[in-house]
């Protein structure tokens, strides 16, 4: 095992980005032994003549800067572009029961898987295999089972021809159980958004920050999830636009930012001020937040009429108007704060310069979607945006921000498994075979098919599954009943370690790397938050000569599944991806047409967005105010009623993590390093209590108690969190989110609010 850097904690001081940023890219190219390959590649990173960052999905400049990457886009580059590799000798010295043991740090430090793999249960370990052979037995194997019992699930880094491939495969198979990361992470606003304006994604382009004159942001952490936008929101400041944040945490990069690639910035001691309004929201308050905004808009509007609502847009645009406006007069103040955690008075003067200024963007993450009640989160959201007209309109709109780099893309071409979402007489008649019509099954759902006993085989096309989803510990012994788990993947995880009879670990291309078929380096797509759709090449030599291509795989897994009167030419596909477009342009031509032409253009292209003409493809053809339920964001852990000795907790995500890869033990900005075994608590609570900082602790859930969801020692950290709340590190704190504590409607797991309970782990502090 590796030798892991000290524990320490210190509060971080400095501004987000600056030289911390930059020594943390020189300390990763370093430890990968990737600085040649990596210095060279990050030139080329979101530039036109290069590749898509693995790292997040935030929109990619037409005109770049000198350096458009970011201090987690280089870890994302250098941990692709290692020089170190996993290969058939590494497993040789390892059973799989002996890598279960190890850290999921650890077990991507080890680098780029390099060969095809087959586990053999005998020794325990994965034995190397030919191409040719998984095909044919993976194909076999398919083929004896029912397609409703097989999973394909997609983790949203893939590109839009693979991805496109990759739902047409598991159609042609003959399911649509095609669940993506998308289920846990922004499907409440694919619903909510939906319903609400009749888009599933974002409405605003990055030429809105430009027009925008005030932004607001609830439950995102830029500084570590989405850096570039940094520069956007440092641009912003520059001219005085106002940032008014929402968010139990006082992250960093929502505080102070210095640019790293700006030699004057980095030179002087000037930062720029990010955030001129910061509200420590209570976790699960911001629907109680919102309403109290809107409380004060239609005070203001009684005092005043007609000078803060937009009536004209109410009138024309609208639905609902009346029946929302007077569920928030219902409500109290007294109940607004309490369940917010916010002063009126705070809210007051968030209204105030909502209400001065004309163009606003809402701005979110995680923090809103991955709640019991996620898609009223979304929903009132809009509902703030509909009150001013805030749609349609330079500088306005709603922006969520996304996650992996293409997830938004894998849904635009198919990747789903509702089939209403799908073209299906267009990929009827192209490719002549039915598509299913019985709804599949979604994160949730086929973990639930897993735990009783309905699913048999899973895909899975990138990610790690049994490490992302909730309820892990339930969830592992349920896995390894079942008959078939094929992974095509970049490097090892946990999912790839709970063997199951007939498992495959199939190593690809990352997408840096240069994919050349019939000795043609291919190009490829993707669709970013804004809806921009960007055509990209790789820029590195490939790991090994032995790994393949992900649109390869699927060509060789798909030939080898289906009958072979499949009238879609798979391998000629794989070996020429014009081909695979021109397919998708077929398939969604409003989206696509021109697409190999249009993706090459700096810049790419957008996907149309009707709300910009102020066009609404809801089903009653406007915009829909839509009245919230309750006040809550979860009705299991209401705040304020819940009891004494219970906390929410959030999972969310470290500085030095992309999801469930753990680049190191660093999270500069919330002053942690050298581990991640820790809760972060406020320190009335810790007296209350009765703890001690240090003292190490088991969190246990405090909802539906027959069943046992335990995790720790975690050591007790104070730190400036609302009182009654709690956060620590995703994934380690999975065994914790029950399986069915998900969004309602959108099926995301709720798995920033979890009700616990603490206990000593031992009598000794640390
Ligand atoms: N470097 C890096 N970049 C990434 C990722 C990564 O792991 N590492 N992951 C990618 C993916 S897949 C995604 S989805 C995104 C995730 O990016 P984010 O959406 O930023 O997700 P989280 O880190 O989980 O943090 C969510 C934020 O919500 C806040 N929060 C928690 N509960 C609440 C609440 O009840 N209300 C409010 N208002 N705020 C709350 C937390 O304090 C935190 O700041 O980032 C993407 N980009
Ligand atoms: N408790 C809690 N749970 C959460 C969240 C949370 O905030 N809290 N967040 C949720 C969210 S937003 C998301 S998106 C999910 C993430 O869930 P996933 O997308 O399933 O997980 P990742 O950690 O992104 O997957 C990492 C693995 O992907 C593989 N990989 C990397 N690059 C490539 C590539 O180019 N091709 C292929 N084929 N494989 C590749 C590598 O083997 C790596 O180990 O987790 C969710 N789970
Ligand atoms: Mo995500």
């Amino acid at each position: 095992m590796l030798i892991h850097p000290k524990k320490h904690f210190h509060p971080y001081t400095h501004a987000s980005g600056g030289w911390g940023s930059a020594q943390s890219v020189m300390k990763i190219l370093w430890r990968e032994q990737a600085f040649a390959k990596g210095s060279v590649a990050l030139l080329k990173q979101n530039k036109p003549d290069g590749f898509a960052c693995v790292s997040c999905a935030w929109a990619k400049p037409g005109r770049p800067h000198a350096l458009e990457f970011c201090e987690n886009g280089a870890k994302a580059t250098a941990w692709e572009l290692t020089s170190l590799k996993t290969d058939p000798a590494f497993f040789t010295r390892h059973t799989l029961t002996e890598l279960r043991q190890w850290p999921d740090y650890d077990l991507e430090q080890h680098g780029r898987l390099t060969h095809p793999l087959r586990y053999d249960a005998a020794s325990d370990r994965y034995q190397e295999t030919s191409w040719d052979e998984a095909y044919r037995e993976i194909g076999a194997q398919l083929q004896t089972m029912q397609p409703d019992s097989v999973v394909f699930y997609a983790s949203g880094r893939a590109s839009l021809e693979t991805s496109f491939m990759y739902q047409l495969f598991a159609r042609a198979y003959g399911t649509n159980n095609l669940p993506d990361s998308s289920n846990m992470c922004h499907e409440s606003t694919s619903v909510g958004l939906q319903e609400s304006i009749g888009v599933p994604v974002g409405t605003v382009t990055l030429d809105d920050f430009e027009h925008t004159d005030c932004l607001f942001f609830f439950g995102q952490n830029v500084g570590s999830n989405a850096p570039r936008m940094l520069h956007q929101l440092q641009d912003v400041r520059k001219r005085d636009v106002p940032i008014i944040t929402f968010n139990p945490l006082r992250e960093r990069g929502l505080e102070r930012f210095v640019n790293p690639q700006s030699p004057t910035e980095m030179l002087t001691p000037a930062s720029t001020l990010i955030s001129t309004q910061y509200h420590q929201v209570a976790i699960g308050g911001d629907t109680a937040a919102l309403i109290g905004l809107a409380k004060v808009l239609l005070d203001m509007e009684d005092r005043a009429p007609s000078t803060i609502l937009d009536h004209a847009f109410i009138a024309e645009h609208t639905q609902g108007f009346e029946a929302f406006a007077s569920m928030v007069r219902s409500c109290h103040w007294q109940q607004i704060e309490r369940q917010s955690g916010l002063s009126r008075g705070a809210l007051e003067a968030a209204a105030t310069v909502y209400a001065q200024s004309e163009r606003v963007m809402f701005i979110y993450g995680m923090g809103m979607t991955q709640h019991r009640h996620g898609v009223q989160n979304v929903q009132m959201l809009v509902n703030l945006l509909l009150m001013r007209g805030n749609f349609g309109k330079p500088g306005a709109g709603i922006c969520p921000v996304r996650g992996h780099s293409n997830v938004q893309g894998q849904r635009t071409v198919g990747i789903t498994e509702d089939p209403k979402k799908v073209p299906v007489e267009l990929i009827e008649q192209q490719f002549g075979f039915k598509v299913p019509e019985q709804m599949g099954l979604c994160t949730v759902d086929a973990c639930e098919g897993i735990l009783d006993g309905k699913v048999r085989g899973f895909i899975g096309l990138g990610g790690n599954f049994l490490r992302a989803i909730p309820d892990t510990s339930r969830m592992e012994p349920a896995w390894q009943t079942l008959d078939l788990n094929v992974q095509i993947a970049t490097k090892l995880n946990r999912t790839h370690l709970i063997a199951v009879k007939n498992q495959w670990l199939l190593p690809c291309l990352g997408r840096i790397e240069i994919d050349r078929q019939n000795g043609v380096a291919q190009t490829w797509a993707t669709e970013d938050s804004t809806g921009c759709i960007h055509g990209w090449h790789g820029s590195a030599e490939p790991v090994s000569p032995h790994v393949r291509a992900e649109a390869s795989i699927i060509a060789g897994l798909a030939t080898a599944a289906l009958p072979s009167a499949s009238s879609i030419d798979w391998l000629g596909w794989s070996s020429d991806y014009s081909r695979v477009r021109s397919a998708i342009a077929n398939t969604y031509p409003q989206i696509f047409h021109d697409m190999e032409t249009r993706m090459a253009e700096p810049g790419g292209f957008h996907r149309p967005i009707a709300v910009a003409k102020r066009e609404w493809l809801t089903e009653s053809g406007k915009a829909q105010f839509v009245t919230p339920g309750t006040l809550n964001e979860d009705d299991d852990v209401s705040p304020g009623d819940i009891p004494r000795d219970v906390l929410q907790l959030m999972t969310l995500r470290s500085n030095d993590q992309f999801n469930t890869t753990i680049y190191g033990y660093e999270d500069r900005f919330r002053g942690i390093s050298g581990t991640r075994e820790v809760i972060f608590m406020h320190c009335n609570d810790i007296a209350r209590l009765g703890f001690k900082v240090g003292q190490r602790v088991l969190l246990t859930t405090a909802i539906e108690p027959e069943v046992k969801r335990q995790v720790g020692p975690l050591e007790i950290v104070a730190y400036d969190i609302p009182e009654g709340c709690a956060a620590a590190y995703y994934p380690e704190c999975n065994p914790l989110v029950p399986l069915w504590h998900h969004a309602e409607r959108s099926k995301v797991p709720a798995a920033k609010s979890v009700p616990i309970r603490l206990s000593p782990a031992s009598t000794q502090p640390l």
